[in-house]
């Protein structure tokens, strides 16, 4: 059986040198495929003498046992070298920088009011909280704002149409100060809360927006005085602005609600043009410049509040969350605050870990 040594000899020479999987599968068709010479040989089997086929059986079936192996060895070869080539050009480069997904930021108000939480909740004041829905009686008649007050019309005002289920008119509360009220009622004395939140007022220009942001806190006790009002105050400028050298003064003033009221100015000092908080308002370069308004709590108020004036006293502030963020901060546009433009955001706005701490600083900056 020469024909089939050579034909062996061939096909595997023939294996081993194919380039492609393509290659040799052709290769195998033409040896093992239904017209392949193996197949061929295998048939012949079948006219052979039973002694031909004892001594030429074996040679036929080792003949297919060798090509079969060379074609899977081959086969296998040539596929792990594509996908070795295949690995090799499609590397990926580990060290290459992450695509930068975009980053939200925490609005300069709502990093205010952390603060100031923040800086009150160390003196004992809790955080208080109520609609921004109100009723007449809760947003002025509690607080001695007769209806004849001129703080009750209809161009100050957002009035709702229907009145509640006691008949009284609906609004959009005016300021903080109805949660006071109602903390008063539902928790009693003695109290220390600030309430921050939205409040309304039909005003719009440069330097008011619709819906702006308060802060108020109340102290009811006994024997609560102006001096605990003047240290609460100063103790928190000093905290808030971060600074040791600020001068208050206190002015005489009215608000409905206190009795007697008391304007505070801070003093600041001009540093290239800029109003710097800090140092006496009557220096050289200085001024003063109004903060807060404040007062003994009226005892009409106490008394709307469910309390003995009596026997309870108290005082009270109030300021605009988003004219402190102002100052503090530099923004000089207020309705920049509320127009949602993410460049803003991303320039004046707060990392979402920059948590105010009285140790790490109430206004620290990434
Ligand atoms: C200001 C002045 C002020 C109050 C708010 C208040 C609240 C109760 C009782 C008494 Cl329940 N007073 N709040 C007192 C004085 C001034 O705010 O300029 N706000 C922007």
């Amino acid at each position: 059986m020469e024909n089939l040594d050579q034909q062996q000899a061939e096909t595997l020479s023939a294996i081993a040198e194919a380039s492609t999987p393509d290659a040799v599968e052709a290769i195998r068709v033409s040896a093992l495929g239904k017209q392949g010479w193996v197949s061929a040989l295998l048939k012949s089997l079948g006219g052979m003498t039973p002694e031909q086929r004892q001594s030429e059986g074996p040679k036929i079936h080792a003949a297919r046992e060798s090509v079969t192996l060379a074609l899977t060895e081959r086969k296998g070869a040539l596929e792990s070298a594509a996908l070795e080539a295949r690995l090799a050009a499609e590397t990926v480069d580990l060290s290459l920088p992450a695509p930068q997904l975009p980053k939200g930021s925490v609005h300069p108000v709502s990093q205010v009011m952390d603060e100031l939480a923040e800086i009150f909740a160390d003196m004992g004041f809790a955080v208080a909280s109520g609609p921004e829905i109100e009723d007449d009686w809760h947003n002025f008649t509690a607080l001695n704002m007769p209806e004849t007050h001129p703080a009750r019309a209809m161009h100050d005002t957002f009035y709702f149409p229907d009145k509640d289920a006691e008949g009284r008119d609906m609004l959009l509360r005016t300021h903080t100060s109805p949660v006071q009220i109602r903390s008063m009622i539902s928790q009693g004395a003695p109290l220390r809360i600030i309430a921050p939140g939205r409040v309304y007022r039909s005003d719009s220009d440069a330097t008011h927006t619709p819906m702006f942001h308060q802060i108020e806190g109340l102290v009811i006790d006994k024997g609560i005085h102006l001096g605990h009002l003047k240290w609460t105050l100063e103790t928190f400028l000093k905290a808030f602005f971060e600074r040791d050298d600020i001068v208050l003064r206190l002015r005489p003033s009215y608000f409905p609600f206190t009795e007697p009221s008391v304007e505070v100015d801070v003093g600041y000092t001009l540093i290239n043009g800029k109003r710097v908080v800090g140092g006496s308002g009557d220096a050289e370069n200085g001024g003063w410049m109004e903060v807060l308004g404040s007062g003994m709590v009226n005892r009409k108020v106490i008394e709307f509040g469910g309390l003995d004036p009596d026997e309870w006293q108290g005082f009270a502030f109030g300021t605009g969350v988003d004219r402190l963020a102002m100052l503090k901060y530099g923004m000089d546009d207020l309705r920049a605050f509320f127009d949602g433009d993410v460049r803003w955001l991303g320039h004046y706005g707060f990392g979402a870990l920059d948590v105010p701490t009285l140790s790490g600083g109430v206004g620290v900056r990434s």
